[in-house]
């Protein structure tokens, strides 16, 4: 008896000894744009909880600025192990990620706030294909995309012609609006805008400041039609070998980190808008009445025209996803 006690302490103590000289689970998390910008605050906060609420069972390591995976790689390179955990934008493949992309439609997200929590509950409802090879750590969606330009747009012929830039839903606007739509990435469009590639941008005002557009964008006219959606995903390996404790804690962060997300961004807009104008004398200009029903006009059969391109699909309910996702923005517009 005695001996079998023993024999079993023993054991108990090579295990803890183990489990101690094995150290913390490490995580590469990876994030294309500069660690200035929103995606990487959110990283940044999403790294602390998880490493607090573990109780230091996890260690993260974050590589903001494409360091380790940048805009257009990102799905892939967390499938294939690349990065363990990865942020990516989903207008940058709008081929790929059709399902949640439909959140980029002009259905009326006034803020990031709804926006992200109104993504989450479509990812919830549909678990969509495209995420079937990854895990799924949040969701969330910029404020709605204004334009930011070096010449001042107050109509539908200021705009037209002009080169822009702007990807997914967000490019879609651009065009019916008359723009030269630019495709690239966030990432990209420091150089872009520096080398006048393009002449302005369609995206969330915090870039103002996060990325010194103001210093060069003197204009922005106020349009707030449509956000951008964001992905955080894991490698199903990496996932699959988490302890249970630590897979609940990252599966309870999930919407937390969504809304904690949205909330950073309607913040953070708010400031840049305040900062621009102190900083930078940028001119925020507000569509006349008329200009904006001609610009409204122009969205009008974009939706449309979305849910009779992809409900030729017959097991892809097209029209259902649009009345959930607006749905979706009732229930959480506060
Ligand atoms: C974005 C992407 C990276 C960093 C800051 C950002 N603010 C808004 C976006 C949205 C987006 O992906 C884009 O390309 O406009």
């Amino acid at each position: 008896m005695r001996k079998i006690s023993l024999s079993v302490m023993l054991l108990g103590f090579i295990l803890v000894c183990q489990s101690l000289a094995a150290g913390p689970i490490r995580l590469n998390y990876a994030n294309f744009p500069p660690a200035s910008t929103f995606p990487c605050v959110q990283m940044e906060r999403w790294k602390t909880e998880v490493q607090t609420r573990t109780g230091g069972k996890v260690e993260i390591n974050t590589f903001p600025g494409g360091t380790l995976l940048g805009a257009k790689n990102m799905m892939d390179g967390v499938i294939s192990g690349q990065a363990d955990i990865g942020c990516l934008c989903m207008a940058y493949q709008p081929g790929r990620f059709v399902l949640t992309n439909a959140s980029g439609l002009p259905l009326g997200i006034p803020d990031a706030r709804t926006g992200s929590l109104a993504l989450w509950d479509l990812y919830k409802k549909y678990s969509p294909e495209a995420f079937s090879k990854v895990r799924v750590l949040t969701m969330f969606t910029t404020a709605p995309a204004n334009l930011m330009s070096r010449t001042p747009i107050r109509t539908l012929a200021d705009i037209k012609g002009l080169d822009l830039r702007a990807s997914g839903g967000a490019a879609e606007i651009l065009r019916a609006w008359g723009a030269n739509q630019v495709g690239m990435p966030m990432s990209a469009t420091p150089e872009a805008l520096q080398k006048g590639v393009v002449q302005g941008l369609f995206s969330s005002l915090e870039v103002l400041k996060d990325l010194a557009f103001a210093e060069q964008c003197k204009y922005v006219t106020m349009t707030n039609t449509v956000i951008y959606p964001f992905a955080v995903v894991m490698n199903m390996d990496r996932w699959n070998a988490l302890p249970p404790d630590v897979q609940k804690v990252m599966d309870e962060l999930a919407p937390e980190q969504s809304k904690w997300t949205g909330e950073y961004m309607d913040g953070h807009v708010r400031n840049a808008i305040e900062w621009s104008k102190k900083e930078h004398q940028v001119e925020f200009i507000e569509l006349s009445a008329d200009e904006r029903k001609a610009w409204d006009g122009k969205l009008s059969p974009i939706t449309e025209k979305w849910i009779e391109k992809h409900g030729k699909n017959s097991d892809f309910p097209a029209a259902r996803i649009v009345e959930d996702i607006k749905t979706f923005i009732k229930k959480h517009n506060s």
